[in-house]
């Protein structure tokens, strides 16, 4: 069946002869000239769509994971989330202290950081509040509205463990509070556990310095945890016994259980998944062959496993991984699909190497209860409508 459909892409590509390839044949004008700064092409149109509160400062925008290729996103699209806006930081007198409970206070500049040992590696950023609306019946129309605080760059930075080390952390110390230059000065008190030791001090994303959004000059990148503690604009480490408990890690960022307790500073992000062609707010040509894909990652390493359902759930096929799956960061999956034209309910289910298989939304309010709005990693489901067009389902 494939090979048939291949043959007729192939026929197709005959059948444009020379003088059909219309303007291009007619000769053009010399295009514009040089640029110091790419642009991408004026008929590329995908946007980071903005959700504001009532300070236009705070807020969030997200990516639009449908128009995605593969599993960088571009710099420019990854998602942000301020609480006070971005701020205008001159990397010359930007600072990182390091002090509390450590043998050498530290100040360095971007420079000094900048000379020590260094690496990049990919890894995905997501926000504990992602997909937040999935608890109840809120979300977003599309992936970009519902799954979109969620972007993978490569970083480059130095080593976190390097720096504590040189500071001479003290045996008492069991935690950091990292706190940003921004107006908020937002805090996080960051465990230091041995999952810290992949931490970075980073200033690059995907080639350049960081961008303004994403922390310029500096921001403190924690692989596979929630976004919030990978705090931007990063200006100081405060070495401590114990955490602050800051406004982001009690008041946000913090699940409120059924039995009325709350689960505060679950960091990894749980193994999480999302098709995203077909999905929310597109619309099919017809009836035939298609290829379903979407993104796929986990806070626990790498993703081993997505599979896809067609039917609603009664039956899963294995889809197909980009080469190589990279620990805690995206991972590309795609399915080929002969679409019959039916109605059909679509999702995907992600398995990490830790074991852990993402759950239904029912299996996973039946633990969590719906009283929080952070922390949803249950199963996305699309539903495909018999004209072709595409909208939110449930299980
Ligand atoms: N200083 C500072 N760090 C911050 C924030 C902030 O508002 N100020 N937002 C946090 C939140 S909630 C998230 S999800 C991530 C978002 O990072 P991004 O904007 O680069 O996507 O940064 C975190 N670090
Ligand atoms: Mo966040």
């Amino acid at each position: 069946m494939k090979r048939t459909n291949r043959r007729r892409v192939l026929q197709l590509s005959a059948g444009l002869g020379s003088g059909l390839l219309g303007k291009a044949d007619e000769g053009r004008p010399p295009g514009r000239p040089l640029s110091g700064y790419g642009e991408r092409s004026k008929y590329v149109k995908p946007a980071r769509t903005m959700r504001q509160t009532k300070t236009p400062q705070a807020g969030s925008s997200a990516t639009p994971l449908a128009d995605m290729y593969g599993i960088i996103t571009p710099s420019s699209l990854h998602y942000e989330r301020h609480h006070a806006g971005v701020p205008d930081i001159d990397p010359d007198e930007h600072r990182l202290l390091i002090d509390g409970l450590v043998e050498r206070p530290l100040m360095l500049t971007m420079e000094d950081i900048r000379r020590l040992p260094s690496v990049s590696r990919i890894h995905f950023l997501e926000c504990g509040g992602n997909s937040g609306g999935e608890w109840q019946e809120k979300t977003g129309p599309d992936a970009q509205r519902s799954y979109g605080l969620a972007s993978c760059s490569e970083w480059t930075g130095v080593p976190l463990r390097l720096v504590l080390k040189e500071a001479g952390v003290k045996p008492e110390a069991k935690w950091m509070i990292a706190e940003g230059a921004d107006a908020c000065r937002m805090q996080r008190s960051v465990p230091l556990v041995k999952d810290l030791d992949e931490a970075l001090l980073a200033y690059g994303q995907n080639g350049e310095p960081l961008r303004p959004e994403q922390g310029f000059p500096l921001r403190l990148l924690t692989p596979g945890w929630e976004g919030n503690v990978q705090v931007k604009w990063l200006r100081r480490l405060f070495v401590t016994a114990e955490p602050h408990y800051t406004r982001d890690e009690t008041a946000k960022y913090s699940d409120l259980m059924p039995d009325g307790k709350t689960r505060i500073f679950t960091l990894t992000q749980e193994a999480k998944s999302v098709v995203t062609f077909p999905s929310g707010g597109r619309r099919l040509a017809g009836a035939g062959w298609y290829e379903i894909t979407g993104l796929a990652w986990t806070g626990r390493g790498r993703i081993t496993r997505v599979e896809v359902t067609l039917d609603g759930g009664r039956e899963w096929r294995e889809a197909r991984l980009d080469q190589p799956v990279l620990h805690k960061a995206f991972t590309r999956f795609r399915l080929p699909w002969k679409w019959d034209g039916k109605a059909a309910v679509i999702a995907s289910r992600a398995t990490d190497e830790s074991g852990y298989v993402q759950p239904t939304r029912e299996e996973l309010i039946a633990v969590r209860g719906r009283n929080s709005g952070y922390h949803f990693n249950g199963i996305k489901v699309w539903r495909i409508q018999a004209d072709g067009s595409v909208t939110n389902g449930d299980a």
